[in-house]
């Protein structure tokens, strides 16, 4: 395999998809040296055919909203990769969104799930609808709207959507509402992230952050460190930031900095379950800002303009959207002694600011691992559902900490490198990659 060829190759056939193309190089970048160990691979054109989409889904979404005018948003649904199961990987509802995110999303997902254990492929979806400032019955009218056209292209084992960035358990609720008078077709495990009374996982709301927290707990450990004491800093205050801020404190951290794009609330005291509720009413509140949390909570100050890379800390979570850590960033927080990064959010660092991490020697680990106990639990949920039944939540959380640690064991395996240190962003990739490669080959040509 040739790297550059492809890339070039890539960016000819699809200009200007830069996410997208910066996921690629990553992942491409990392398994050259193993790649090349297998002239099988190379034979069935594997990287070839494993970048590109199996299908992708474009639709037209037209909804009425509280004024009665008429708005239309584009939909989308990314089918990646089947080799290893049936299509699965959320769906994003942001005004940002466009086939080049969702195909970096649904590349980086397939790998993630083959992570996982379970036998998932990888698929996104999502559409430019913002969510912010919409009211309830808004977004549900555009729920109902946006399921009306993507219906007939997921089913219990073709493609089973859940959450992402603007879509929680409120929207996963319209759209199975939907399926389900579309369809006449009652199966609970269509999408996952359900309600606890239509079939949902205890725990799955938490299960991204707790997830992470667990992959960052064997991390540390491995590097002889601890959470204890530690203070970390969260960008955002969504599902995937308050679930890692509710296990961090559980276990010993202090959570001394959430931001919105409106700015960074310092909370040197950490957190309160006052504060941790709060969280999700900032969300449901649908305004996208965290200055509220600052008002609402005397011993928290906010700073408008600021990232959360701005507050010194040890451990930086990086839980909002790609590419919300850059290189200056990175520096910044270097300069302060932060000595660990475990990306939460879908590529969350830029590369310069990965490449500034691995330079200066400290501790970082990639969203394809840190965050995959959330579809993971999706995962369990599917599972749960085919079985008609349902777990209690020790039995979840028992599963998504064996699930975690063997992600972890996995990129030790594939990303120890000879001078003993463990390159986890390698380590994921190979991981991944092989299975799928693997799963791909012996297949067939297809
Ligand atoms: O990025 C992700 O892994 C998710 N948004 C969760 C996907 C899922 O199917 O639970």
């Amino acid at each position: 395999m040739n790297v550059s060829k492809i890339m070039a190759d890539l960016e000819r056939k699809h200009p200007g998809e830069s996410e997208y193309l910066q996921a690629v190089r990553e992942v491409l970048e990392s398994i050259e040296e193993v790649y090349n160990q297998h002239p099988e691979f190379e034979k069935a054109k594997i990287v070839e055919r494993i970048v590109e989409p199996d299908r992708i889904f474009t639709f037209r979404v037209t909804w009425v909203d509280d004024q009665g005018e008429v708005q239309t948003n584009l939909g989308y649904r990314v089918q990646f990769n089947s080799a290893i199961g049936p299509y699965k990987g959320g769906i994003r509802f942001h005004k940002a969104v466009n086939p080049s995110m969702l195909k970096f999303l649904g590349f980086e997902q397939t790998f993630k799930n083959a992570l996982t254990t379970l036998p998932m492929g990888g698929g996104k979806g999502g559409s430019d609808f913002d969510p912010v400032g919409k009211s309830p019955a808004e977004i549900m009218r555009f729920c109902q709207a946006f399921m009306t056209e993507l219906w007939q292209n997921i089913g219990v084992d073709t493609d089973i959507p859940a959450g992402d960035v603007g879509c929680g358990g409120r929207e996963i609720g319209f759209l199975n509402g939907m399926y389900q008078k579309l369809a006449r077709k009652y199966h609970t495990g269509v999408l996952t992230g359900k309600g606890m009374t239509w079939g949902g996982s205890i725990l799955r709301p938490e299960a991204t952050g707790f997830g992470a927290l667990y992959f960052t707990e064997h991390m540390l450990k491995k590097a002889n460190k601890s959470l204890r004491g530690a203070r970390i800093a969260i960008s955002g205050f969504g599902n995937v930031a308050w679930g890692a801020a509710t296990k961090a404190t559980e276990l010993g951290a202090k959570v001394i900095a959430l931001s919105g794009p409106d700015g960074v609330c310092l909370n040197p005291e950490g957190m309160t379950p006052e504060k941790l509720a709060f969280m999700l009413e900032l969300r449901a509140s649908n305004k996208n800002v965290v200055a509220p949390f600052a008002e609402k909570f005397p011993d928290a100050t906010f700073i408008p303009g600021k990232k959360a890379w701005s507050v010194p800390c040890d451990i930086a979570l990086p839980c909002a959207f790609q590419n919300e850590l850059n290189g200056d960033d990175a520096a910044e927080l270097l300069k302060n002694g932060t000595w660990c990064v475990a990306e939460v959010s879908n590529m969350g660092c830029t590369p310069e600011a990965i490449h500034a991490f691995q330079q200066a020697g400290i501790l970082f680990a990639p969203g394809k691992a840190v965050n995959a106990g959330g579809v993971a639990t999706s995962g369990l949920e599917m599972t749960q559902n085919c079985m008609h039944l349902s777990w209690a939540g020790a039995e979840v959380d028992e599963k998504l900490h064996f699930i975690m640690q063997s992600i972890h064991e996995a990129c030790v395996k594939y990303g120890q490198q000879p001078d003993g240190h463990i390159d986890y962003v390698k380590g994921a990739n190979i991981a991944g990659f092989m299975k799928v490669a693997e799963a791909m080959l012996e297949q067939g040509i297809i």
